[in-house]
């Protein structure tokens, strides 16, 4: 959109005034921030009605990504730049006097997903509007989002996050969309007279399920695509017999976010909540359709949904509900439309993440759900047992164990399944799926993850932008691909300074930052060593941490090298004992370091409480190095590592998820592999031979880094020192960590001596940067949308560079 520097800060003047009834110089950056987002979302309406109206008219094939996760980041910054209107905005506020980054900064980042699955949705939504496809999002409103990280006394503690104690003002409350989701009771199924099956529910609790609707706005197109979020209330005309405690029930189901994306713990409450999303997007697509429409027939024709990880997966028998009950569309002509409409993405091999419901739990609280579901399994059953036999079929069934096994259900009830990487996705066909693959060759498929420059490159590191801008035009920031212009500039010595000089620049920003949270001083000169992610057993940073105990330990023999900071930003689930155990001996380590002055010149490790996507913003762009160390086989791809790479980082990674693509990319030289391959660790446990132990005892420098779990050296670990160091010896290291300590400090001794040539260096992460274009999420969405959702987007080509699974 075009607007003028001047026209603006006539419009916020205004704005502000309306609001607060005060001159824009008595406002805090809170009232400031709101003034500005009222105004911004008042330059969204229109185009998000027009773009409403366009797909209405054109009847344009619609995506629906259901998750229940999302997290989107602050949207001022995003939506302003995405409108085209950033520079003129952030101008007028300085003539103003004000500080754009201070504005930016008051607002409240939506944290209403745990990690990578939550941030890949909200990727996603953003990529579909700059793409201009006609992507619409389906989830949860949480009234509470992930809770709020604090240490005290090095020990994680969990806060609630009010994140919408000021109001959310990018939210639309659309009452006259809602719909009802029915739990519990009990049906009853009737022959009605014009021969249709009559489904009566009989003592249900019902729930109001109340839209919010979000603008998703596209990248300088005109696009504005919705985020609709469900928040559950009780029913209006309630009546008399309903109590206080049927209310607060009913809030509970939208209140927080499970706050565990690792253990699939089996609560009713997370059952009701994927129900309650599930249910009422179904319902007001179908509800939408049957508008314009006066059958089903053609509604797969015009409809895409997709499944994002299992916890939607419901969506597939609830449409088959709405099918058959409500349309009254017999079961083999529902089945057609739901598989053709159903799409399904799986996110994990972990088997304790992988969802599975008591029958019990399930049928109770979803009796016509699991009458369908029976039914799936019925039917299953009766068409593959022939072919392939009793045992695998017993195996793979949606039913089997006294559990319902959402994966199988989402597979055998979708066109497409894919995982998330290459490996992943040959993983995937190999072992959790394999039996299915063995029926369903045709549906597998792999989409390599995404992420969107748009935030981590053009509002998340400027200096960079800028740069780019200068030395290879802006072209990039329309298609990333262009960034392989870079190359050109290989040996162009004075760029190579200029990258190394914005690299100085961003380092000094989050020192600067961290000195102001933290109160820790860091040294911006030191290699920024950065792992980001949520706390997890096989994302290794407990590798990581004994790495920091080797250098400490050679550094205290008298050893000289390039100063290190150790960047860790992780939340760990709060019922999670090990990984909290591990942040309490990081934050200790942190302590000892820093305390003791033989150390502190060449090491140092922070921990910065409460990571998040606004807290990647700032360090994304500082990082020298990227860990990205997990045990070979168990991260699916893992999203960081693309951010990472953008920003110039040199990564240190195993062969695992996304990291096998990213040294494809930028080739073996611009990448630090170590550690077992996924392979080498099948053959582990195939054999069973694996003994950490050994490991231990044959390598003084393990074994002197071991010992100081339990040897008191770190004060104040005696009970988490002894927990890691048995589950490392005692517990035989399930995660692999022993094999690779060596071979992971063989590769930062080559990262440390790289780095006392900083233009060798730069060369390399000027080829990170160039190849990290292929990784933005525009492209991964236009694979999607050309081979699983069979949408034609309309905007820059992709280079098909996906490589198949
Ligand atoms: C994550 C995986 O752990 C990452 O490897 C992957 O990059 C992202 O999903 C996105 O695909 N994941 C998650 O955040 N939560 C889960 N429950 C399962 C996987």
């Amino acid at each position: 959109m075009a607007l003028t520097k001047e026209q603006f800060i006539t419009e916020f003047k205004d704005m502000a005034l309306k609001l607060y009834a005060a001159p824009i110089e008595d406002l805090s950056s809170q009232q400031l921030y709101q003034a500005l987002a009222l105004l911004t979302r008042s330059y969204i309406a229109q185009p998000w009605a027009d773009t409403k109206e366009r797909y209405d008219e054109e009847e344009t094939k619609q995506v629906f990504y259901f998750s229940i996760e999302f997290l989107p980041g602050r949207l001022l910054q995003s939506n302003l730049l995405n409108l085209g209107i950033l520079d003129e905005v952030e101008a007028g506020l300085e003539e103003l006097d004000l500080h754009p980054q201070k504005i930016f900064a008051a607002e409240a980042d939506p944290g209403l997903g745990n990690g990578g699955l939550g941030r890949l949705a909200s990727a996603f939504m953003d990529a579909m509007a700059s793409v201009g496809m006609a992507g619409n999002g389906n989830g949860i409103r949480y009234q509470y989002g992930l809770f709020k990280q604090a240490f005290v006394n090095g020990y994680q503690v969990e806060l609630p996050d009010d994140w919408m104690r000021n109001g959310f003002p990018w939210e639309t409350r659309k009452e006259n969309r809602a719909v009802t989701v029915k739990f519990g009771g009990w049906v009853e199924l009737r022959p009605s007279r014009s021969g249709h099956l009559r489904v009566i529910y009989h003592n249900t609790d019902d729930v109001l399920a109340v839209p919010y609707d979000v603008a998703m706005v596209g990248y300088h197109n005109g696009v504005v695509n919705n985020l609709r979020l469900w928040s559950a209330e009780a029913p209006i005309n309630a009546g008399p017999h309903f109590t206080l405690e049927q209310r607060e029930r009913i809030n509970q189901i939208t209140q927080i976010l499970y706050p565990d994306d690792s253990d699939n713990a089996g609560k009713e409450l997370r059952l009701r909540q994927e129900y309650f999303f599930t249910s009422a997007g179904i319902q007001s697509i179908v509800r939408h359709y049957r508008r314009t429409h006066n059958s089903m027939a053609g509604f797969a024709d015009r409809v895409a949904i997709h499944i994002n990880d299992t916890h939607p997966a419901m969506a597939i028998p609830e449409l088959m509900r709405v099918l058959m009950d409500d349309e009254h569309v017999g079961w083999d002509e529902a089945w057609r439309i739901t598989l053709k409409v159903m799409s399904y993405t799986n996110h994990t091999l972990l088997s304790e993440a992988l969802e599975v419901w008591p029958i019990d739990m399930f049928s109770g609280l979803l009796p016509r759900i699991y009458q369908i579901v029976q039914e799936i399994d019925r039917r299953f059953r009766l068409a593959f047992v022939p072919q392939f036999g009793q045992a695998m079929i017993d195996r793979i069934a949606p039913l089997g164990n006294g559990q319902v096994r959402m994966a199988y259900l989402a597979t055998i009830g979708s066109h497409a399944v894919n995982g998330v990487a290459p490996l992943h996705s040959e993983l995937l066909k190999k072992d959790v799926l394999h039996d299915l693959f063995q029926i369903f060759p045709e549906r597998f498929n792999n989409k390599t993850n995404g992420i969107t420059p748009r935030r981590w490159i053009q509002i998340g590191d400027r200096p960079l932008a800028h740069l780019l801008d200068k030395k290879i035009g802006t072209a990039w920031r329309q298609n990333p691909l262009a960034l392989r212009k870079l190359h050109d500039y290989i040996d162009d010595t004075r760029f190579l300074a200029d990258l190394n000089a914005t690299k100085a620049e961003n380092k000094r920003e989050l020192a600067k930052y961290i000195d102001q949270t933290v109160h820790v001083k860091v040294d911006p000169d030191a290699i920024f060593d950065v792992q980001i992610k949520r706390l997890h057993a096989y994302k290794r940073q407990l590798l990581h941490l004994l790495g920091i105990l080797d250098a400490y330990l050679a550094i205290k023999r008298g050893e000289k090298r390039p100063k290190r900071l150790h960047i860790f930003g992780a939340k760990a689930a709060p019922s999670y004992v090990y990984a909290k155990e591990i942040i309490k001996v990081m934050n200790a380590v942190a302590d000892m370091v820093d305390s003791d002055p033989e150390v502190s010149p060449y090491l140092q490790v922070v921990f910065l409480p409460n990571y998040g996507v606004s807290m990647a913003e700032k360090i994304i762009p500082a990082a020298d190095i990227s860990e990205q160390i997990s045990t070979a086989g168990k991260e699916a791809s893992g999203t960081s590592n693309m951010k990472l790479m953008s920003a110039g980082a040199l990564t240190l990674a195993t062969l695992d998820g996304a990291n096998i693509e990213i040294k494809n990319a930028v080739g073996d030289d611009n990448i630090e592999i170590f550690g077992l391959t996924e392979k080498e660790i099948a053959g582990y446990y195939q054999r069973g031979d694996y003994r950490s132990r050994d490991f231990y005892e044959k390598d003084p420098r393990l074994h002197a880094v071991l010992d100081m779990l339990v040897n008191g050296k770190i004060p104040g670990i005696e009970t988490e020192g002894r927990d890691i160091y048995n589950a490392l010896l005692m517990y035989n290291d399930e995660y692999f960590v022993l094999a690779d300590f060596e071979s992971y400090l063989a590769a930062n001794a080559r990262l440390d001596k790289l780095y006392q040539q900083p233009e060798l260096w730069a060369k390399k992460a000027l080829v990170n940067i160039a190849e990290s274009g292929r990784f933005s999420a525009d492209f991964t969405v236009q694979r999607y949308g050309r081979e699983i959702w069979h949408v034609i987007p309309q905007t820059p080509e992709d280079d098909g560079s996906d490589t198949e699974a």
